[in-house]
């Protein structure tokens, strides 16, 4: 007798889940030629999420809170947990096939893996390992973000613009470990079941408001944001927003994601391109932006057609819903 997939779940008593691994697997098996490189390469982030999850939660038991006393390519300090997550990623991804080439905020230059091919396709993978980490030694959240472009020709193809990442996606370590993921396809939500052990699908096809009224800012820096920024900011008050800020693009632009509204890091006396860099922060969360129907721009133009300089270059973000955006883009331009 053979019974419908659909009748054995009532059957097991067991709600129907699907995992990360399980839900990478089906998309790429959609994309023609695939390999399977793309679904381990996500499994290799994964997996560093788990173990830095893990980490995060007994921080100030074991010694892993604190600067290092070193500074990084962008001149920041250092934390314990940043050099950490740093090699983990770079341990786990260059021993995937498929991964060719790695840039990390945390290292100059970028890092060519020699694993042999499967011949299969062949990824850059850039990320920021611990993005927000000044947030750690006060119980604040963080998150990892990641690009992946197509680079089989090792190299000389990452400094593509963000409209050729093949995936994006962010880790918010939080109330809760959140997996969030884009594979051009829609942006879905995993969950970290720790006593799985695996991230479970909890919402498909993330789709954001078209208008909110929570912006995002660090109004510390408003004296010097250029006239229209400052006329917006007026305005979102004047219409009773709210303002929240956690000091971390993965926390602020996860709430834009959920409830709407816009997040920005604007031109600033101390940062006259932005602080936020392109390749690893604002090129994977324009992408996932993008996919849940909301707006990512430099303020000029759409952060994902911009070309790229270099590996490490700032550039200026405002992002979020397309009502709220759109509005300060009108500002920027009549200012
Ligand atoms: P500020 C964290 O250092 C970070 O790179 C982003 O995660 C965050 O959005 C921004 O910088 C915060 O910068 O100048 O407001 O502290």
């Amino acid at each position: 007798m053979s019974i419908p997939a659909s009748a054995v779940i009532p059957l097991l008593g067991q709600p129907s889940f699907v995992t990360l691994q399980s839900h990478v697997l089906s998309e790429e098996r959609r994309q023609p030629g695939h390999s399977g490189n793309l679904s381990w390469i996500i499994s290799a982030l994964a997996i560093a999420a788990k173990t830095i999850a893990a980490r995060l939660k007994n921080a100030g038991i074991e010694d892993v809170l604190g600067e290092i006393g070193t500074q990084n390519v962008q001149g920041e300090r250092q934390q314990k947990l940043d050099v950490i997550a740093n090699h983990l990623l770079i341990q786990l991804l260059g021993t995937r096939e498929g991964v060719a080439v790695i840039g990390s905020e945390e290292n100059d230059e970028l890092l060519l893996v020699e694993t042999e091919a499967n011949g299969g396709q062949r990824y850059a993978v850039l990320f920021d390992p611990l993005d927000g980490s000044a947030n750690l030694d006060v119980g604040g959240s963080v998150g990892t973000i990641f690009s992946i472009f197509d680079a089989p020709k090792g190299t000389e193809q990452v400094l593509q613009t963000g409209r050729r990442q093949v995936a994006a996606g962010y880790v918010l370590y939080s109330s809760s470990t959140i997996f969030v993921l884009t594979t051009g396809l829609g942006v879905h939500l995993f969950v970290l079941d720790t006593a799985v052990g695996a991230f479970i699908r909890v919402q498909q096809h993330l789709r954001m408001p078209a208008s909110g009224t929570i912006y995002s800012v660090n109004e510390a820096n408003a004296a010097s944001f250029p006239p229209g920024y400052q006329t917006y900011l007026a305005q979102c008050r004047d219409a009773g927003f709210s303002s929240r800020y956690a000091g971390a693009m993965v926390a602020d632009v996860h709430r834009v994601l959920i409830k709407g509204g816009v997040f920005m890091y604007p031109p600033t006396a101390k940062a006259p391109q932005g602080k936020l860099r392109l390749m690893y922060e604002a090129n994977p969360m324009a992408m996932l932006i993008e996919q849940a129907g909301g707006m990512a721009s430099t303020g000029r133009q759409p952060i994902l057609d911009l070309v790229p300089d270099e590996l490490h270059q700032r550039v200026p973000v405002v992002l979020g819903s397309t009502g709220n955006v759109q509005a300060l883009l009108d500002l920027l331009k009549s200012a």
